[in-house]
């Protein structure tokens, strides 16, 4: 096992990855930018360098100062956390150059998976269903044109090196088809140095579900169920649970069972979430995600399971203790994302932190970095904590959420915490009847 990690991100994800290192016997260094030396990741960890100015590309996207970091320290593993260079394969193997272990899957699948085109044809050959659509890069507008007819409108242009809700059109018709080619092309090759398009059929009220795999080294996979991720506004998730209340056991199995063979059959190892559309009854794949995401704590709630702690003993090359038939999902749990923003507009909150007061109880966790006094930076994403609840069942969970909700005092910024309060009075929040664009217009009625 590892002796020293370095964790190479801020927030609370720093400290979650942290807390799972100090259980298991491993030391720990913070890296932080000027603007984070008196944040809790660096107070906590037993090291700390600081790797650079507030701008996360002159610090936590920095690979040379990270490596840095990391070589003067003595560290044997980099933990990317989520966002930053996490999902950066030529940063996995700069860190494999130096000797070290990249905390997270070989950078071949983190290259693969980067690409929605290769993930795409990758996820096919595994056997995963995928939305109907083009077959490798779009060649030009004409081709895009005959496929969209084969298909049927309307469909979705896609870049490949895309994702998370960027460089995207809905395509209505043929009319529309060939000036909305040229505009995603340029601003992909804009965006991401990569004009590359794909088009698939566009599925119009679909949920978010994803499955959650862990895999060793040694071909054994598990997956621990799935998070419904569809209450999201402009592709930032806001509230993640799960089990999907969209799923029967059967269906569950069954996806679950796919994504295991699919993962198996990428020889993918690491942890790793498999995106799916769902829609009357059927999944898409859409993406999978090579690293940690924020919304683990709805699957180690109702696992059981330190995925944290299994991802870096996975990193090490030790073998999944145990076997798809272990897995017992129990529960039911629901994650709030609370931002420093105006509840209502969104726009952004940073400053102090004048009195800070975490819920607490039976089947409530809150992950964050937040201390009274603690000055929150302007700089960086503005999600400052997020309150887990987990329950016997969903109403257990919205009854836990509602008083905890009602206890979290964040003094001096504005937070979330009362968008969060008013979704718990949605009849379809409530129900669990919600699709991937609910929330945004949720927000739009309340607005108006
Ligand atoms: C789609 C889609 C509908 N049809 N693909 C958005 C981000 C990227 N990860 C994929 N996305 C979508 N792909 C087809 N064929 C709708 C979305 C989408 C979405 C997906 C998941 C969660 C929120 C979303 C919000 C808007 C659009």
């Amino acid at each position: 096992m590892f002796d020293k990690v370095l964790i190479a991100n801020r927030g609370e994800v720093a400290l979650r990855i942290h807390r799972a290192c100090r259980e298991m016997g491993i030391k720990t260094v913070a890296v932080h930018s000027t603007a984070d030396s008196d944040a809790m990741h660096v107070r906590l960890a037993d090291q700390a360098v600081c790797i650079g100015p507030p701008p996360a590309r002159d610090s936590y996207l920095n690979k040379a100062a990270v490596l840095s970091a990391a070589t003067i320290t003595n560290a044997d593993a980099v933990h990317p956390g989520y966002g930053f260079l996490s999902e950066n394969a030529d940063f996995a193997d700069m860190v494999a150059e130096h000797h070290m272990t990249f905390i997270g899957p070989e950078p071949e699948h983190i290259r693969r998976m980067g690409d929605k085109i290769a993930a795409r044809e990758a996820a096919k050959e595994a056997g995963l269903p995928v939305v109907p659509g083009s077959e490798g890069a779009l060649q030009d507008e004409g081709e895009a044109l005959a496929m969209a007819d084969e298909i049927g409108y309307p469909v979705l242009l896609k870049a490949a090196s895309g994702g998370g809700g960027k460089g995207m059109k809905v395509v209505r018709g043929p009319n529309e088809l060939a000036s909305a080619y040229r505009t995603t092309r340029s601003e992909a090759e804009a965006a991401f140095g990569n004009p590359a398009l794909y088009l698939e059929k566009y599925l119009e009220a679909p949920r978010h579900i994803e499955i959650q795999v862990m895999a060793d080294n040694y071909g054994n996979v598990i997956h621990l169920g799935e998070r419904d991720c569809s209450l999201q506004r402009k592709h930032q998730k806001v509230v993640e649970e799960g089990p999907s209340p969209a799923l029967n056991a059967d269906q569950r199995a069954a996806i679950g069972d796919l994504a295991r063979e699919a993962a198996a059959s990428l020889g993918y190892s690491s942890l790793g979430t498999m995106e799916f559309l769902y829609e009357d009854g059927k999944f898409y794949f859409i993406e999978m995600n090579t690293r940690l995401q924020v919304e683990h704590p709805v699957t180690e709630m109702i696992s059981g399971v330190d995925l944290v702690r299994e991802q870096i003993r996975l990193a090490a090359g030790a073998p999944l203790e145990y076997g798809q038939e272990s897995v017992n999902l129990c529960g039911h749990a629901i994650e709030c994302r609370i931002n420093a923003e105006n509840p209502h507009t969104f726009a952004p909150s940073p400053g102090r932190v004048t009195e800070y007061h975490a819920p607490g109880g039976l089947g409530v966790r809150v992950d964050s970095a937040l201390y009274s006094g603690y000055r929150i930076p302007p700089t960086y994403d503005s999600m400052i904590a997020k309150l887990i609840v987990h329950g016997n069942g969903r109403n257990e969970c919205l009854m836990r959420l509602r008083r905890a909700l009602e206890e979290f005092v964040v003094e001096g910024v504005q937070t979330t915490i009362p968008l969060h309060m008013d979704l718990l009075t949605a009849p379809d929040f409530v129900n669990g009847v919600y699709d991937i664009h609910w929330l945004e217009k949720y927000v739009e009625a309340a607005q108006a």
